[in-house]
């Protein structure tokens, strides 16, 4: 009988084997903040999910509607969770529609949005060109995802870094606006143009700066599963998120609609990465130093 420094038998060496594979799966599987969903295939994979809502009501799970207005219907062509949908409609000579649903988002810095959209045939769209669909809002900056485009023409999806002068984005390639200032920013990948009329995945990522111009913030999007824009050098400000806004900003009479316009969303999805507070100054800190105590 072995008694000391005995050789690992075969059998023994299988079972540990055995048991470092359920070891790393496990760390693998358990460990991570959630699952990866198909459904939405640029959501970061480390992200906790902070709102999954098929509008079957129109607000609940931290989703509020301050006035109350919301709207569902019913359209079984809806493509994520059919059939309720939120119907946000603005008609000719009117002042507001549709209603504003707000989500806090306190503490989180990388945050994405994903929805399923479809624009009625009969928009014409803003006469300043910007249409906007929601904001995700900071100290420094309340942006804003916009459906940008002439009336009666086509929209593309770009997005506004608007900001009161604090911010300068006008090193991106696409952007057009104040430096510094607001600025909308174009798709630097592919064109984002939106046809009316049709069920649309939108997919949104936004992750502030470490300071007002350290230009390492994230701005992508993604139309129908198709990248946009790709921009990991804006200036965002250091603050975290701390509200997302569905909102089209509609609460005033637009002379030039003749037409209703109408937003559905079937489902809207809301994600962030805990990434703490902003790393400032950026780096290590300086070491400590030592200095002499005299003991009186
Ligand atoms: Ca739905």
């Amino acid at each position: 009988m072995c008694t000391t420094r005995c050789p690992l038998m075969p059998g023994t060496i299988r079972v540990l084997l055995a048991s470092l594979v359920v070891l790393v799966w496990w760390i693998g599987n358990v460990g991570a903040a959630r699952a990866t969903d198909p459904n939405w295939p640029h959501e970061p994979a480390n992200a906790t999910v902070l709102l999954d809502w098929p509008f079957d009501q129109v607000a609940g799970s931290g989703l509020y509607d301050p006035y109350n207005a919301g709207q569902l219907i019913s359209d079984s062509t809806a493509r994520r969770s059919p059939a309720n949908v939120l119907s946000q409609v603005r008609t000719p000579g009117t002042s507001g529609g549709g209603t504003q649903l707000d989500l806090t988002i306190n503490n989180y810095r990388d945050v994405f949005v994903g929805f399923w959209w479809k624009p009625n045939l009969d928009f014409e769209g803003n006469y300043n060109s910007s249409n906007k669909l929601l904001l995700l809002i900071t100290n420094e900056s309340p942006s804003v995802l916009t459906w940008y485009g002439p009336q009666n023409g086509t929209k593309v999806l770009a997005y506004n870094l608007q900001n009161s002068g604090i911010l300068n984005n006008c090193h991106l390639a696409t952007a057009v606006g104040d430096c510094p200032g607001g600025v909308n920013v174009f798709g630097n990948v592919s064109n984002g143009a939106v046809s009316l009329g049709a069920w649309h995945q939108v997919e949104l990522r936004l992750r502030a700066s470490t300071t007002s111009s350290s230009k390492d913030g994230i701005l992508q999007w993604w139309l129908d599963g198709q990248l946009v824009g790709d921009f990991q050098n804006i200036n965002l400000g250091p603050s975290p998120f701390n509200r997302f806004s569905l909102n089209h900003t509609w609460d005033s009479v637009n002379p030039t609609q003749t037409k209703i316009w109408e937003h559905r969303f079937d489902h809207l999805r809301i994600s962030a990465i805990n990434t703490g507070i902003a790393d400032l100054p950026p780096g290590p800190p300086n070491a400590p130093a030592i200095r002499n105590v005299t003991v009186p």
